[in-house]
């Protein structure tokens, strides 16, 4: 079934408008509206509501600020490309002072986060990359004369919402693995409340897209487990939804690396996959959409734990993970129809609303959305050149 109201917006003009100024043809448009509500676990009908938010909503103005770091999370965000994603989140968000992306320097950037606070107080986003130094006084990090704890108490205080992306961010990550010289510590514990986390090194653009276009369309921010985590993104084990998990409960494994059995695609548990014990929805969303298998695990590397604090750059590589549910996958391949033919317009969101916040298989069968979409039109190229030849 597809879904009516979603469909009814294609003659709609704003969405035209939309569709134009990101360089996306209408339908694709749609489907990555859909996408996105699908992906967030929403009902049915949110898909045209995130369109009409995207097309006609101002821009939340956003501070991005850079702190103990490798840029990673901004580079991700940069480097991914189906639909063109940087495009998408720039044409989202007023991104108003971001150190790495802004051709303004010195005195003159440091004034321009100033403007951009008083003619946004209370509405803008806050976004914090990299983690907070926070022994002697916060000096090992300073950015225009300020402690990065200054900075983000000052820049938090009229903030309407504030996202902690990275694992830096969040927690610490990196910056903060034993003995953690600096006292790397995450937004949370310096604002001495809550945020919304988005962890990964890096982590994965589309959850913070996602995230955003959620605050621009209800204007406010998706719910979050007790680490501030997006449910949509964090709620299930990363072995939940893993390719390899049928050889996990086979019992196949990769023993060493570049065995017969790493080479065959096995199970990376004994090799010190985290997977076990790591929220996040790696195999599902992938990484950059340059095909199967754009993750970690898909490209045979064990997970490290990347998103999980007390995993991630904290327990060895080698070690076995706690196995914390060795309950079957949450959904299995179609074994019937070819991969991306199963799917209609909207039929994604449709199954967010069945299945709640199953965020793996939703997004799963969103992504198929595209696919199924391109494989229609590959059939369409081909019968009409074949009656050409005719
Ligand atoms: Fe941290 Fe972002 Fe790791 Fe790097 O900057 S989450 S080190 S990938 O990228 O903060
Ligand atoms: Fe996948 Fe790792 Fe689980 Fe094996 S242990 S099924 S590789 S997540
Ligand atoms: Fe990180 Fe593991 Fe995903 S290493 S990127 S959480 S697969």
């Amino acid at each position: 079934m597809a879904n009516t109201s979603l469909l009814k917006l294609e003659g709609d003009a704003g969405i035209i408008a939309a569709s134009e100024r990101l360089g996306m043809p209408r339908r694709e448009f749609l489907q990555f509206c859909a996408t996105v509500a699908a992906g967030l676990g929403l009902p049915q009908g949110a898909d045209a509501a995130v369109a009409e938010a995207l097309a006609t909503r101002k821009r939340p103005s956003v501070i991005w600020l850079h702190f103990q770091e490798c840029t990673g999370c901004t580079e991700s965000m940069l480097r991914a490309e189906h639909p063109t994603l940087e495009k998408l989140i720039l044409d989202v968000i007023s991104l108003d002072y971001h150190e790495t992306l802004f051709a303004a320097a010195g005195h003159q950037a440091e004034q321009a986060r100033k403007t951009a606070m008083a003619e946004n107080k209370g509405r803008y986003l806050l976004v914090v990359e990299g983690a907070i130094p926070t022994r002697d006084g916060g000096i090992y990090c300073k950015v225009g004369g300020q402690t990065a704890i200054e900075l983000t108490r000052e820049c938090a205080a009229d903030a309407a919402a504030v996202i902690a992306i990275g694992s830096c961010a969040s927690w610490g990550g990196m910056p903060a693995t034993d003995p953690n010289p600096t006292g790397a510590s995450g937004v949370a514990a310096v604002l001495g409340k809550p945020v919304v986390t988005i962890p990964g090194c890096p982590p994965n653009p589309y959850n913070f897209l996602s995230t955003v276009v959620h605050f621009l369309t209800f204007g406010s921010l998706p719910p979050v487990d007790e680490l501030g985590r997006p449910t949509f993104a964090y709620s299930r084990l990363i072995h939940e939804n893993c390719e390899r998990r049928a050889h996990f409960d086979a019992g196949r494994f990769v023993i060493e690396f570049g065995d017969e059995g790493h080479r065959k695609g096995y199970c990376l548990y004994k090799v010190g996959c985290k997977g076990p014990e790591t929220y996040a929805n790696c195999p599902t969303v992938l990484f950059g959409d340059a095909g199967a298998g754009t993750w970690p695990v898909g490209c045979g590397c064990p997970c490290i734990g990347c998103t999980e604090q007390g995993v991630g750059f904290s327990k060895p590589i080698h070690m076995l993970a706690k196995v914390k549910n060795a309950e079957p996958p949450q959904q299995y391949p179609r074994i019937v129809e070819e991969q991306g033919m199963g799917a209609t317009l909207g039929s994604a969101a449709i199954l967010a609303a069945v299945a709640g916040a199953a965020a793996g298989g939703t997004a799963m069968i969103a992504r198929n959305l595209g696919l199924s979409h391109k494989a229609e039109e590959a059939e369409r190229a081909r019968t009409a050149g074949e009656r050409t030849e005719v």
